[in-house]
């Protein structure tokens, strides 16, 4: 197929318009927070769809798109994910996970009870495409698959928070009972499991920070 370039404009074309619409990215950006408790007020179809859209608009290798995403509001869904994924838990907490990574864990207070699959509205379960089907049912490559999903899964987290929501990565592992209680088909994985809805009102989060840019940079 050919591939016809098209014109570019980059947009705003001025840097003190740039620079404006960077400081409120940042400003908004820089709130964003892990969020494990979630009120139960609800979050329309149409703002999923929104954010679904967006996060779809990511880059990907050679264009190939290898996503998809299941939003779920449907409670006997979420019952039945999150009943699959405490099982998982439970194992986890209860001697799969080692000591040091028990230490590790221990600043964010969690445990193998996952409330929040049944108390946010939605969970967006994002399913990485290790191939495709061609339209005469041969396989077809993808690149880069990790790659693009996790680029895409930050616009989606990025989008989320953009839009006054919550959002939590959460990725109990094992993850394969999502396939096959969504019913996804061979070629796709489970990648990432996000609730998605409006934080508690009474809710907390770790008192955490991140590194300074001393330590994750070199200017050259
Ligand atoms: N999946 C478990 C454990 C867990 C692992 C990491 I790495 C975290 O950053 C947080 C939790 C859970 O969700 O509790």
């Amino acid at each position: 197929m050919d591939a016809p370039m098209i014109p570019y404009q980059s947009w705003p074309s001025n840097s003190e318009e740039a620079l404006k619409l960077f400081k409120q990215f940042e400003k908004n950006l820089s709130t964003r927070r892990s969020v494990r408790e979630y009120s139960r007020n609800p979050v329309s179809k149409e703002q999923i769809q929104a954010l679904i859209s967006l996060a779809a608009s990511a880059p990907s290798g050679a264009n190939k798109q290898p996503w998809h995403f299941v939003a779920i509001q449907d409670a006997e869904v979420k019952k039945q994910i999150r009943e699959a994924a405490e099982e998982e838990e439970k194992a986890f907490y209860g001697g799969r996970a080692s000591e040091e990574w028990l230490d590790d864990l221990k600043p964010f207070a969690t445990n193998w009870q996952k409330p929040f699959l049944e108390d946010a509205p939605w969970l967006i379960v994002v399913f990485r495409k290790n191939y495709d089907f061609n339209d005469d049912g041969s396989k077809a490559k993808n690149y880069y698959v990790q790659e693009s999903v996790g680029i895409a899964c930050g616009f989606l987290i990025a989008a989320i928070h953009a839009a006054g929501l919550a959002t939590l990565t959460h990725t109990p592992s094992p993850m394969g009972f999502l396939s096959k209680i969504l019913g996804r088909p061979e070629n796709e994985r489970p990648f990432l499991l996000l609730p998605v809805g409006y934080p508690a009102k009474d809710g907390t989060v770790p008192n955490i920070s991140k590194k300074s840019l001393d330590e994750i940079s070199d200017f050259i």
